[in-house]
Parts: structure tokens; sequence; C-alpha cells
């Protein structure tokens, strides 16, 4: 059978990196659309760098944008690939409340352009297209679970233009004749997930306190309720409605609800730590309760009993909620053989034990960075941070405040947008 080449928007992203893994793994040959960016974007897909001047080459990116559509018809036709993974987006649903214009820009109309993108290239006939659609359609939930023919209820300018990416897939398949499928995915996560994410955020945040870099972590809506699976599962489930005989739409999802509270509380049991949850609304917290003695106190020494670790800060509420969501992914079973490996459980600890891990690396990175501030001159020690290493020293020497010595990314609390 000839190689298959497949070529993915999205794929410096967290769902981006998980497929690429896999198609590279199915012996496909992998394209991805990355953005120019004056920092680094490609962590997640480092690993699978190959150098141009590897023989047999089977991983290519393209500088792009999903804002430009003639980048996008000049790729097409370069690649000419058998199936399009459309994972792009502006993709944080209470940033988009702030970047609405932007948000339907690369959401709504990026998707536009990338169908109108194939078409034009002339391979119309012989790409398959995947669309990531996501559950926030739903929104304002009309009946529970959701499936694939529960009514759409929008409520935020990210989901509005996911609405209409869906129902320019649908059209594209339906007007054009396009294999085109939109995986109505609900949330899905893993180590690899976006720091300001609320499952990432606690994990991150969890950990950092447990070292005792930050004192308290701060959220929204604790009663928020999602179906949370894992990124992993759900590219899985995306390769394989391209593999079908004809094009659907179909529900991705656990079948399994829990709360904020909930992923809290299952991340402290990974770490030994008992909560519980006093107070309500504004003034709710969470208070560590007690540990468990069987788990490596030198890896968490900072907790005490009565500890408030975590608080609730209003400026992570959103303008219009999504309260609940819950799928039903029985058709996605019935028709792909699909169903997720990971439980609620599972997750949590795989990306509190990640986050754990990784703060443990920045703490060594940090120390080993105030060693040499305070080893170097001034001018020498400016040189090596290459920053203003004068105002990092200050900071760092004040008690919990270590983001300013870390790099720019390590932010568990998650004072700006989240
Ligand atoms: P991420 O936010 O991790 O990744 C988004 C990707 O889109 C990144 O590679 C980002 O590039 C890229 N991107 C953003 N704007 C542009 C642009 N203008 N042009 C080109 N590329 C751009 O999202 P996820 O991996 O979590 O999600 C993947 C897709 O699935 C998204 O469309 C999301 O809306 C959807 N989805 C996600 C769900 C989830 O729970 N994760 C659930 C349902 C749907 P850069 O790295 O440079 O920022
Ligand atoms: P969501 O994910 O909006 O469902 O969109 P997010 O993790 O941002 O929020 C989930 C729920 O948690 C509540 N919440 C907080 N959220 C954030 N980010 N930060 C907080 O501090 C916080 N406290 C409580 C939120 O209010 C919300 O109810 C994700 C994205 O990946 C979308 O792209 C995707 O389409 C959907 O999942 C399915």
């Amino acid at each position: 059978m000839p190689q298959k080449v497949a070529f993915i928007t999205g794929i410096t992203g967290q769902d981006g990196s998980y497929l690429a893994e896999l198609l590279l793994s199915k012996g496909y040959q992998v394209h991805g659309l990355k953005r120019r960016s004056s920092s680094l974007n490609t962590q997640r897909i480092d690993h699978l760098y190959q150098d141009p001047h590897t023989p047999n080459q089977q991983f290519f990116l393209h500088y792009g944008d999903m804002a430009d559509s003639s980048n996008l018809t000049h790729l097409l036709l370069k690649i000419q690939p058998d199936e399009v993974y459309h994972l792009a987006a502006q993709s944080h649903v209470a940033v988009s409340f702030e970047t609405p214009e932007h948000t339907a820009d690369v959401v709504a109309v990026g998707t536009l352009r990338l169908l109108e993108a194939i078409r034009h290239a002339g391979l119309a006939s012989k790409t398959r297209f995947f669309h990531a659609a996501t559950s926030e359609l739903y929104g304002l939930v009309q009946s529970v679970p959701q499936r694939e023919n529960t009514p759409f209820y929008p409520r935020s300018p990210y989901a509005a233009a996911k609405l209409y990416a869906y129902w320019i897939t649908v059209n594209y398949r339906e007007a054009q004749g396009m294999f085109c499928c939109n995986g109505i995915m609900f949330n899905h996560e893993s180590p690899r997930r976006g720091e300001t994410f609320v499952t990432r955020k606690i994990s991150r945040g969890l950990a950092s306190i447990a070292l005792g870099q930050q004192p308290c972590l701060y959220l929204g809506n604790l009663d928020a309720k999602r179906d949370w699976g894992h990124a992993k599962d759900y590219m899985q489930a995306a390769w394989l409605m391209l593999q079908q005989p004809h094009a659907q739409d179909l529900v991705i999802a656990t079948g399994k609800q829990y709360s904020v509270r909930d992923f809290i509380q299952s991340c402290a049991q990974t770490i030994g730590l008992e909560l519980s949850f006093q107070g309500q609304g504004l003034a709710e917290v969470a208070i560590i309760t007690g540990f468990n003695p069987r788990f490596d106190s030198n890896r968490t020494p900072n907790f005490s009993r009565g500890q408030i670790i975590v608080r609730v800060d209003p400026r992570y509420f959103r303008p219009a909620e999504v309260d609940t969501l819950l799928g039903d992914a029985a058709q996605a079973k019935q028709q792909l053989g699909w169903q997720p490996t990971t439980d609620f459980a599972q997750l949590c600890q795989e990306m509190m034990l990640a986050d754990l891990t990784l703060a443990h690396q920045e703490r060594v990175i940090k120390n080993a960075t105030l060693h040499l501030a305070g080893l170097c001159s001034e001018p020498v020690m400016q040189q090596a941070l290459g920053r203003d290493a004068a105002i990092d020293r200050n900071a760092a020497q004040e008690p919990n405040n270590v983001s300013a010595a870390l790099p720019q990314h390590h932010n568990p609390t998650g004072h700006h947008h989240d």
C-alpha cells in the first residue's frame, strides 16, 4: 500500500503532538502547520523533529497561519495530503470573550479557508478532512447526556465560532461531496495540556504548592462539571473517523462526569493529601486535613494541617458559563469500535505526577540559577541569564515569589488569562 500523507493544523498544540506521534507510528508521512512566533512554540513536538538532511525524512513543519488563505492553498498544492486533521484554533473559552473577532477569524473563517484551499488545490475528491469540533457547542445543554442529535446552544465567542466551523464542515460534505467529519470532542487533557486550562492549572498548582513555591491556588467556578478524557484516546478516535467508508459527525466522550472540585480532590489524593472544602461561594476554600504517611514525604515536604491551598477568585468566572457537559459516545463505540482507555483517576494521577516531576526539575534549575547569581559578578551574570538578572535576583529573594526566577512559562496560579 502506498504511504499515506497527512497534514495537521495545530500540530504544536496538545492534540497535534499526540496525533503526530500516532500517525508516524502508523507509517504516515506527517506535515504540520506552525505559526511563526518570537519565542519557542514547538516544545511538544521537539522530540519528533527531523533534520532536513535526515535520509527518508517523514516529519515536516511548514510556516503558516489559519488567517492566510494563499499560504494554505500553496501548502496543500505542495503536500497533496490524503488526510487533513484540522486542530488549529484559539482554543481558550475565557480568552475568546476578550478576543472575539480574532477567535472568529481563526476558528470560523480559518476552517472555511482550509476547506477552500483543499478545493482550490484540486483535492476535493482525494483528501479526507477531520475538524476538531467541541462539546462547547452544546453550551447551555438542552438534554442530558449530549448526543449527535442534541441541539446546540453555544455560550461563548469560541463556541459560536466553532458552530460555524461545524456547519461549514457539514456543508462541504453535502454540497461539495468531500469526505468531511466533525469529531464532537468533549474535554480531553494530558500532561501536555496548556497551563491555563483548569485541569493543568490544578495539577501544576498543587505540585508547586507541594514544593513550597506558592502558597495557594486561585480558581473560578468549582461547581463546573465536565466529561474529561485523555487526549491520546481522542486522537485515536480522530484517526479512526477518517478510516471509515463514510464521513460522519460523532460524539467522542467518556460518558462520566466530574466537577472541578472532584478534579482537585483526585489530584490531591495522588500526592497523599486529604482535603476538605469549606465555606460557600467566593468564601469557599480547600483546607488540608491530613496526609497519607505512605506517600514519599521528601517529594511533598511543604504541607501542613489546616493550610488553605485553594481559594476562589471571581476574575476566573466567565461572562456566560457552561455549567455541565456529559457526552454519550455510543455511536463512536458502535461505528468505530472506539472507547476510552484512561479513566478519570488515571488521568489525574498521570497529570499530577508529571507536574510534580516538572516542579522538581524547575527547582533544580532555579537553585542552580541562584547559585550562579551568587558566584558571578553582575555583568557576567547578566550575560549568563540573558535578561535583567538584578531584577530576578531581588524577586527570588522574596518568599513565595519564585516566578520571576523561573522560565517565562511558569505561572501555576495563572494570574493572567485563564
Ligand atoms: P491547543 O490550544 O493546545 O492547540 C491549538 C493549536 O492551534 C496550537 O498548535 C496553536 O499554535 C494553533 N493555532 C492557534 N491559532 C492559530 C493560527 N491562527 N494559525 C495556525 N495555528 C494556530 O488546543 P488542543 O490541542 O487542546 O485542541 C486542538 C483542537 O481541538 C482545537 O481546535 C480545540 O478547539 C479543539 N478541541 C479541544 C478540546 C480539548 O479538550 N482539548 C475539546 C474539543 C475540541 P501555537 O502553538 O503557536 O499557539
Ligand atoms: P473549557 O476548559 O472551557 O471546558 O474548554 P477549561 O479547562 O478552561 O474550563 C473548564 C471549566 O473549569 C472552570 N474553571 C476554570 N477554568 C479555567 N481555565 N481556569 C480557572 O481558574 C477555572 N476555575 C474554574 C471553567 O469556568 C469551566 O467551566 C476546553 C477547551 O479545550 C476548548 O477548546 C474545548 O472546546 C472544550 O474544553 C471542550
